[in-house]
């Protein structure tokens, strides 16, 4: 059995972020990585950017939003503002070779037990154990179609890997968000005829928060296609989709039927990488995992931490990196507290976090809404 004092489970944005925290505050920890680094930006489709924008305004107290770690920014790195998945990915390698990130890839978690005191992590190198775990395996593997009668019938879009590649004509899109959006302007960009179906209003500005709404590069993608001859969106819930002779039946709840001869792709979303804690885990009403607020501790499961776009407070979402990254410094804090770290390091760590805005503990400041 090996032995550290802390694991983080994941070397994603999350993971790498929260691990180099626990660098400079000298802890024992190792990342476990079932593949590589960076794995979910590299199984990214292809031509997809980054929705959130780098730049490198670091010296100004405001780090790059994509930067996981302090002096460093995707936008510097590469020069880009929207970069692809497998430049992100080069970026998180870059970082944790920079700084040293203890990362052994190859190394998937399979199941977790816990121990009286601490957790023993069973993997496919074999048994590793702490009294710390970070869980930090992200979303992006865990595609979701959730609700819809028939859904092996679809594909996940995640799944469209080369979405300027793909043959024929004709495509049902299931799901107006992001990706959805993103993959329907991919696809009209090549001369493709796509409807897409969503329960809401695509063009919602209802509120400032684009873990609700599009954020502003997909709206203007949108806006590129929105009257274009081959796009047509409707308005309503799928129910059910039905394989049929000719083709798919996609059922919508006010009884609208939509015939597409192409795999209907489901935009509908990811959830959390759970298998391997499902039985440690107790969850919100809106699936999303319950944690203390003070550290975001798994309810219940002390020593057991949640980071990464799964964490909610509230109605408060962290699906972004510059959302997520504020919870690294009270995860780490909370650990130096209990292994009894001097409390003049804590505070010289805490300061140095809050000023590299990765330390957010007061989340009342969540609230606020743009005014224009
Ligand atoms: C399509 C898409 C686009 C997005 N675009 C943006 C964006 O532009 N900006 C933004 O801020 N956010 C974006 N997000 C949100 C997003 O979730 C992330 O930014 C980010 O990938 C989350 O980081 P993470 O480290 O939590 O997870 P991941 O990047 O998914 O990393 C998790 C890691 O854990 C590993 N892992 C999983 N299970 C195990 C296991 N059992 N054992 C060991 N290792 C394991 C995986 O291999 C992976 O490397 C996007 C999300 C999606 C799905």
């Amino acid at each position: 059995m090996t032995i550290y004092n802390t694991i983080v489970v994941g070397s994603g944005p999350a993971g790498i972020g929260v691990a180099s925290l626990l660098s400079q505050a000298g802890n024992d920890y190792i990342v476990l990585e079932k593949k590589q680094i960076g794995n979910s930006f590299i199984d990214w489709p292809k031509n997809m950017e980054m929705i959130t924008p780098s730049f490198p305004s670091n010296a100004f107290g405001q780090m790059d939003l994509n930067s996981i770690c302090e002096g460093t920014s995707p936008a510097f790195s590469f020069n880009k503002e929207h970069l692809l998945g497998d430049e992100y990915a080069e970026y998180l390698e870059l970082v944790a070779n920079y700084f040293q990130i203890n990362i052994q890839p190859s190394t998937e978690v399979i199941h977790v037990k816990k121990m009286p005191n601490g957790w023993v992590l069973e993997t496919n190198q074999g048994d590793y154990f702490s009294k710390y775990l970070i869980w930090a395996a992200g979303e992006f593997q865990n595609p979701q179609i959730k609700n819809i009668k028939g859904a092996e019938h679809c594909i996940h879009s995640s799944y469209v890997r080369y979405p300027d590649r793909v043959e024929g004509d004709g495509f049902a899109i299931i799901g107006g968000y992001e990706s959805g959006i993103q993959l329907a302007y991919d696809l009209v960009s090549n001369q493709k005829n796509v409807t897409l179906i969503d329960p809401s209003e695509i063009d919602d500005t209802s509120t400032s928060d684009p873990s609700q709404v599009l954020s502003p590069h997909t709206y203007k993608k949108y806006k590129k296609i929105q009257n274009s001859p081959l796009y047509n969106e409707v308005t309503g819930k799928v129910n059910s989709v039905i394989k049929k002779e000719d083709g798919y039946h996609l059922e919508l709840e006010d009884e609208q039927i939509i015939k597409t001869e192409r795999i209907p792709i489901c935009a509908t979303g990811f959830s959390l990488v759970d298998e391997p804690i499902k039985e440690l885990i107790s969850y919100r009403e809106d699936g999303s995992p319950k944690l203390t607020e003070k550290a975001d501790e798994f309810d219940g499961q002390e020593n057991m931490y949640l980071t990464g776009p799964s964490v909610r407070h509230d109605n408060h979402i962290f699906c972004f990196i510059y959302k997520f990254r504020q919870r690294f410094g009270v995860i780490v804090e909370d650990i130096l507290r209990k292994e009894k770290v001097d409390e003049e390091q804590i505070s010289l760590c805490v300061e140095k976090w809050k000023s590299n805005g990765m330390y957010l503990s007061d989340l009342s400041c969540c609230d606020d809404e743009c005014v224009c």
